[in-house]
């Protein structure tokens, strides 16, 4: 019976523990390692996101410029401020992306809140070579391909702050230097892709995420269905606030942006939301009275 009278007093409210950081020893295994590394990258997933998170990633990115990849889920990490020198581009779905490449030639992946339903390692780690560590705050769902040397579990914001003195002074060398400046302009290159091999009245994908992209602010949030235009937009539409561009991944679950925006527009009642969806998504709600 769930609706009889119950005699017995209430529970009361449990605060909720609080995670310390890392243990010392982890923490210091991964400045070591990092310092050892050549080409050390970050890979962020969805549980990098949180505000303290995000604001320990840039402080300890503006200290020290290790090269950074995002997850779809994570998109929004990295702040103007330290784009050009720490951004890579973001990662997901199909393994070629210059992100890709650069998680394939780094000698150490930091996995910042990765959740591998973002993106498999099965596909940006097909020759079990990456050496990964993981920082999170719980032990990671490891497999074949995702199998880390160590895992930093903690309070991923405290175990930051504590790394980032730990590394101060950490310089890429000239030789990776020059990689990642191939590369980088690889992600320029990308985007030129030949805009004007459209046939006539159709409109290039680039050139509509260019025009979303010139009246889109930093705070507003966008929502973006499944579908091809889901890819385009995980790849090229800029987003410099975490949980501020968002993509339904793993289940690909279509038909997401517009009820996600209703319920965006509750959350950040001040701020303009826009969703895109094509019109196979559109019309899972479209229609609702
Ligand atoms: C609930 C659900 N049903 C089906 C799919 C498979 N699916 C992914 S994209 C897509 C078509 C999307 O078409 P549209 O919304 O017109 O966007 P476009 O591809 O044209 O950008 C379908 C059916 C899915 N991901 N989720």
């Amino acid at each position: 019976m769930t609706d009889s009278t119950v005699s017995v007093k209430a529970i009361k409210p449990l605060t909720d523990p609080k995670l310390g950081s890392a243990s010392v020893a982890d923490i210091n295994y991964l400045a070591q390692a990092t310092r050892n590394a050549v080409l050390p990258v970050f890979l962020l997933g969805n549980g990098a996101t949180t505000e303290r998170v995000t604001a320990a990633i840039r402080r300890l990115l503006e200290a020290v410029k290790l090269p950074v990849v995002e997850t779809v889920q994570g998109a929004g990490n990295v702040s103007r401020d330290l784009e050009e020198d720490t951004f890579l581009g973001r990662v997901g779905l199909f393994r070629n992306q210059p992100g890709d490449m650069l998680l394939k030639r780094a000698d150490r992946v930091i996995a910042i809140g990765y959740d591998p339903i973002a993106y498999e390692a099965r596909n940006w780690n097909a020759e079990i070579s990456a050496r990964i560590i993981v920082i999170d705050e719980a032990k990671a769902e490891i497999d074949t391909y995702f199998q880390p040397e160590r895992e930093l579990i903690g309070a991923k914001a405290d175990t930051l702050d504590l790394l980032l003195p730990a590394i101060k002074g950490y310089e890429l060398n000239q030789g990776s230097r020059n990689y990642l400046r191939g590369l980088r302009e690889n992600v320029v290159e990308d985007v030129k892709l030949d805009r004007n091999a459209t046939k006539d009245g159709l409109v290039h994908p680039l050139d509509v995420i260019d025009s979303l992209q010139a009246h889109v602010t930093d705070e507003m949030t966008v929502t973006v269905d499944v579908g091809s235009h889901y890819i385009w937009m995980a790849r090229y539409f800029k987003s410099y606030e975490a949980r501020h561009l968002l993509f339904s991944n793993g289940m690909q679950t279509l038909g997401v942006a517009l009820p996600w925006a209703i319920a965006a527009a509750r959350v950040r009642p001040k701020e303009t939301i826009v969703s895109i969806s094509g019109d196979g998504g559109f019309l899972f709600s479209g229609q609702e009275p």
